[in-house]
């Protein structure tokens, strides 16, 4: 059976409908991989609490449930894991320092607010730089990638694993967009658009000739629905399980960026747990990173359909107009490469063209 009807009854978008009536709103999502290894022996009983940005209907939230079950079921349910979504208890950054401070045990952060921490990071918000899915996974299974977790030691924050966010696509209120004059505006002004807090995402949109303003996630809906902001960018998936079509007419398919989330959890709760407790929650985090991204490219198309579906018009780009967003974003690399670190970028690169050429 369909495991989301299994776990509990989710939908997406704003409506709850009840028995009887078609509630599965969802892509034919996979089921997640049988949970299998050994018991953990028992190091007593620890209840972790996990905040999460988005919402229920969405692939992080689905395969953090999978990643609190494979706990459970392998520790007799001696690890807990309790999951609160929507950004209830703080967006990405305020979610990190709780980490730090040991107020919250786990959270699930996009790379680019983390680059605060680890500035490598700003590899992955260089614009249009791993076009597909498996060449963003190749860069976040890479050893360049594995060092970005590790560098997170020391400060206060353990990072488990990458995982997938998604393709970013850019929606508004106001006109639909084809080119970068769509977003500055000729005549008329440019977009504003809420970015997140990351100078790279920044630069991007002011090369684009947009007025962008970083702001967090939690605080978007309703900044775009008071017009504070025209628009705002992210995976279709989010547009649609955020509700943000409700507020958004247009959206264009740029894939400007592939933002990785990443699995972190307070380096204090992590030092508290037993070792096999500790290699049982790496294991886990990969495993639920492998299936979150699985989930989300199962979403991708689907979210747009149903966006469509509910009345959004969106704009699919052809190769020319991709290109003059690509020329347009030039300054960004020119200003970031050397302070990200030419080589890792060149490795980047690399690992783009390869997939391009499989
Ligand atoms: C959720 C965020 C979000 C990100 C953003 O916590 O802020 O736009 O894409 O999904 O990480």
């Amino acid at each position: 059976m369909h495991y989301l009807l299994k776990r509990t009854l989710l939908v997406t978008g704003a409506t709850l409908f009840s028995s009887g009536m078609v509630y599965a709103q969802t892509p034919d999502l996979s089921d997640p991989p049988e949970i299998d290894g050994a018991t953990v022996e028992d190091h007593g009983s620890v209840t972790l609490r996990m905040g999460l940005g988005l919402a229920e209907s969405s692939p992080q939230y689905i395969s953090s449930r999978y990643f609190a079950d494979i706990l459970n079921q392998r520790t007799e349910g001696r690890i807990n894991v309790n999951i609160f979504p929507n950004s209830q208890l703080g967006d990405d950054v305020q979610m990190m320092e709780m980490l730090q401070t040991g107020t919250l045990d786990m959270t699930y952060p996009s790379s680019s607010p983390a680059t605060g921490y680890v500035e490598e990071l700003a590899v992955f918000d260089l614009p249009f730089l791993l076009p597909t899915r498996e060449a963003a996974i190749e860069a976040m299974r890479s050893d360049a990638a594995q060092e970005m977790l590790d560098a997170f030691d020391g400060t206060g924050l353990k990072a488990l694993a990458f995982s997938e966010n998604g393709f970013r696509q850019l929606s508004n209120s106001v006109r639909e967009v084809t080119s970068p004059e769509d977003v500055a505006g000729m005549d008329v002004r440019g977009l504003s658009i809420r970015t997140m807090e990351n100078p790279v995402h920044l630069a991007i949109w002011e090369a684009l000739g947009a007025n962008p303003t970083p702001m967090a996630f939690g605080e978007l809906f309703s900044a775009m629905e008071q017009g504070v902001v025209d628009g705002q960018e992210n995976p279709w998936s989010t547009i649609l399980t955020s509700n943000f079509y409700e507020v958004q007419d247009y959206g264009s398919e740029t894939r400007h960026v592939y933002t990785p989330f990443i699995k972190m959890i307070s380096e204090r709760t992590w030092d508290s747990l037993a070792p096999e407790y500790q290699e049982l929650v790496q294991e886990a985090a990969l495993q639920a990173a492998d299936y979150e991204i699985q989930l989300s490219a199962e979403y991708d198309d689907w979210a747009r359909e149903q966006l469509e579906e509910r009345g959004m018009q969106i704009t699919r780009l052809d190769d020319e107009q991709i290109a003059a967003f690509q020329e347009a974003v030039q300054p960004v690399y020119d200003e970031w490469a050397p302070r990200i670190g030419e080589d890792l970028v060149a490795e980047f690169q690399q690992i783009a063209e390869s997939s391009k050429t499989e």
